[in-house]
């Protein structure tokens, strides 16, 4: 695959002479992934499942077969892929339908510092409301999840796992299948807070067995405002809505109604239909590049980087043995929001701060970092301008004494 050729169909890079590496926040967005989102208001810009018209039924039968390439693309079925406004707003719903309707005083959810706060600040909300009780995986030295420490810290009393798959911070992979595994034994529930993996890996729920799983589309070259939940049919079937009004319902009284089977169920209102045919768009285009060829041409930019910030001296990497195509790291003695805004007088995007994901802060025992996030449109000049900008950078903050 020719990446370097791939980035003509990125229309930003017309507009921008930019080194974009921070793909972990939001991906750029191809062409197709436009068009696809142009589809739906130029030839059928109406509401789906309501109107008894020809352009309603066209707008209703892409909005249905996007989530049908959804449901393909992590090998699930069509009635287990729920539409959401973005990864947090798919693990809030687990959170408060599921633990909700679950959790008794004493449970226990096992959760880990590496999460963002999207899989952290519900189930705390949800433990404050149940009486559960959060357990936290104590992580390696290298600040990864294993599933021995997993193992350590299940109980009878698990209830809910929910882990990330791969951390916007460190960037490692979690084991979640011996994981899964082990609390299944257990008799918890597993949730999986996909939003880094689902862009970069093809994920099967089937082969994970996993229980939930969430992403988003914009870190995957699709469209803001659109995510996904995964739930194994029978706990979606049995789970009540947390939202309500119009679409989701069979009959309605006055005191009372009947809800729709998922995936209905937990979509009320108009959803967002230009941007599920945004999303199917991106991941026609991403499988059309083939995943494994991704995260190898991100592990390959990843390597080349991280050899290169090896040889300059000043410079903290926290995530050295990190396997993905992201490198976390810090100036010595320089705050990362004045390194990051030198990096953006070159033209260079970064991410700087605590990603939200304060609890990695906490333990790496730092305020904040900066983070450099490799995808399939940078390139090996990519990799060379980011360097010779850090090397300038490291002498400048020197040379005014920090
Ligand atoms: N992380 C980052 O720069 P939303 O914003 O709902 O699409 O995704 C939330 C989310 C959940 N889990 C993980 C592991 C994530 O990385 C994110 C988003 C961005 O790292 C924005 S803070």
């Amino acid at each position: 695959m020719d990446f370097t050729a791939l980035r003509k169909q990125f229309p930003v890079y017309a507009y921008e002479d930019i080194v974009y590496l921070d793909t972990a926040a939001s991906s750029l967005t191809p062409q197709a992934v436009i068009d696809g989102m142009n589809e739906y208001y130029t030839r059928f810009p109406v509401n789906v499942h309501r109107g008894v018209y020809r352009l309603s039924y066209q707008a209703t039968e892409a909005y249905t077969a996007a989530r049908e390439t959804v449901a393909k693309f992590i090998k699930a079925s069509f009635e287990e892929i729920i539409f959401t406004r973005g990864a947090s707003s798919a693990l809030n719903l687990v959170a408060f339908s599921y633990g909700l309707s679950v959790l008794k005083p004493g449970d226990e959810i096992i959760l880990s510092a590496l999460e963002h706060h999207s899989n952290l600040l519900p189930w705390q909300a949800v433990a404050k409301q149940t009486g559960a009780v959060l357990k936290f995986v104590p992580l390696d030295p290298s600040g990864r999840i294993t599933a021995e420490a997993f193992a350590s810290t299940l109980s009878k009393k698990t209830r809910i796992v929910a882990l990330t798959y791969v951390s916007n911070v460190m960037g490692y992979i979690t084991p979640l299948k011996p994981i899964i595994a082990l609390a299944h034994e257990q008799g918890a529930v597993v949730v999986v807070d996909a939003a880094q993996a689902a862009p970069h890996h093809a994920i099967n729920v089937k082969e994970l067995d996993c229980d939930f799983l969430a992403f988003s589309g914009h870190k995957m070259c699709g469209p803001t405002g659109i995510g996904v939940l995964y739930g194994k049919a029978h706990l979606l079937k049995a789970m009540p809505p947390i939202e309500y009004g119009g679409d989701m319902n069979d009959h309605v009284t006055l005191h009372d109604a009947v809800y729709k089977d998922p995936p209905y169920r937990f979509e009320t209102g108009t959803p967002p239909i230009a941007e599920a045919l945004g999303l199917a768009s991106a991941i026609r285009f991403l499988q059309d590049i083939g995943l494994d060829a991704i995260a190898e041409h991100a592990r390959h930019l990843r390597e080349k980087a991280l050899a290169g910030i090896e040889a300059i001296s000043g410079i903290t990497v926290y995530n050295p043995t990190t396997e993905t195509g992201i490198i976390t790291f810090n100036l010595d003695d320089v705050h990362p929001h004045d390194a990051v805004t030198y990096f953006d007088a070159d033209g260079i995007a970064l991410r700087a701060g605590h990603h939200c994901a304060q609890t990695v802060m906490q333990w790496l025992q730092v305020d904040a970092t900066l983070r450099a996030s490799f995808y399939l449109y940078n390139t090996d000049d990519d990799v060379k301008r980011f360097l010779d900008t850090l090397r300038r950078a490291r002498t400048f903050f020197t040379e005014a004494g920090f």
